[in-house]
């Protein structure tokens, strides 16, 4: 995980190898382009990200979910510079003729990008053909960035296409389907196309990237592809899409009966790409007590703050004039379009006033 090198540069002990050494291992966790993590880990936000990891990690030690980490391409062999069973085809893709007949071969002569890249082939005017990637884990209504290097034999043949397919669970059952591209025009010179694509349906567990030749205007005609990038989309320049949130302390108080956890407030984050979340509320009581406090993520019946899969809830002690407590908790993942519940649990029944603010934070950047 990302973590270990995180936390090796935010270590006080750190040498300078140390530093090149996770610097390195982040960049090439980041093969899209924008701003290095390691460069936002160094500089003078490192202190708030410090702070964060702190927290998550040390205090309350809330498992580091995949959302969190840099977004990393998803697919395997992205560039095709892998052949381990020199059969001449890349290794984990595969041929996909959906209508007449073509190939799907490597070519070790041209490249965007290292020394070999895909030459997928449709062998007539009525073939469609594609190159299917392996299948990786998708969720539910996220955006996924795709880029893809093309091509073409001939110039404006009207035949490139590449496309996302979504599954079910069982990994067989086309879900849904977006076209990146479909009967475009390119040139015989190599060009960068990208589009961001929505799992719009729930039932959208994982997804596959196909490059093809689609019904070509001449033919036979062949497209290159290389350097291929799906990775789920991140905000656009660091905490970009945030939407701070305020509710005014509530006119209404809350009565808490004893020993049940009971909602004291709703909320519905509007954030877009964003990484984690934060929710700041404050309290005031009208007894003087001890109480816990926790997020319930609704849509995903999950607690926050947790650790190990156990929820850790946080506990707060209401003292002073006005028996009032503030309290941040975190969101160590994307919850946009999620309903959060804020719960709190007394010993004795307590009437509350709450006020909240709430917003996501995107340290990591997508360009
Ligand atoms: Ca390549
Ligand atoms: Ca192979």
């Amino acid at each position: 995980m990302a973590m270990s090198g995180r936390k090796k540069i935010t270590s006080h002990t750190h040498t300078d190898a140390d530093v090149k050494q996770a610097a390195k291992y982040e960049r090439e966790r980041m093969p899209q382009s924008g701003t290095p993590a390691s460069e936002i880990i160094m500089d003078a936000d490192a202190e708030s990200t410090r702070t964060l990891d702190a927290v998550n990690e040390d205090t309350i030690s809330i498992a580091i979910v995949p959302e969190t980490v840099p977004s990393e391409n998803l697919l395997v062999n992205s560039g095709f510079e892998r052949d381990v069973n020199a059969d001449g085809v890349p290794d984990n893709w595969t041929l996909y003729q959906q209508i007449g007949t073509g190939s799907l071969i490597l070519d070790t002569t041209d490249g965007v990008k290292g020394k070999q890249c895909l030459k997928v082939t449709a062998d007539t005017t009525a073939s469609t053909i594609w190159a299917m990637s392996e299948l990786f884990t998708v969720n539910q209504l996220k955006r996924y960035f795709i880029e893809a290097w093309y091509k073409c034999e001939r110039a404006n043949n009207a035949d490139v296409s590449i496309l996302i397919y979504y599954y079910r669970a069982d990994k067989t059952t086309l879900n849904e389907m977006d076209y990146v591209i479909t009967h475009g025009n390119g040139l015989t010179t190599w060009q960068k196309f990208s589009k961001v694509s929505t799992a719009t349906l729930t039932t959208s567990k994982y997804g596959r990237i196909l490059l093809g030749v689609k019904t070509p205007t001449v033919a036979p005609a062949y497209i290159l592809f290389d350097d291929i990038i799906c990775s789920l989309q991140r905000a656009t320049v660091s905490s970009a899409g945030t939407v701070a949130a305020s509710d005014s302390l509530s006119g209404t108080p809350v009565a808490v009966p004893a020993t049940t956890w009971t909602t004291i407030a709703t909320i519905n984050p509007t954030d877009v790409d964003m990484e984690e979340y934060f929710v700041d509320f404050y309290l005031v009581g009208n007894v003087q007590r001890i109480v816990h406090a926790r997020i319930l993520d609704n849509t995903d019946s999950i607690c926050y703050p947790r650790t190990n899969g156990v929820d850790v809830p946080v506990l707060t002690s209401f003292s002073g004039a006005y028996y009032s407590s503030k309290i941040q908790l975190p969101i160590p993942k994307d919850v946009g379009g999620h309903v959060l519940y804020l719960q709190v649990l007394t010993d004795v029944p307590i009437t509350f006033f709450v006020d909240t603010t709430h917003w996501g934070h995107s340290p990591h950047t997508h360009s």
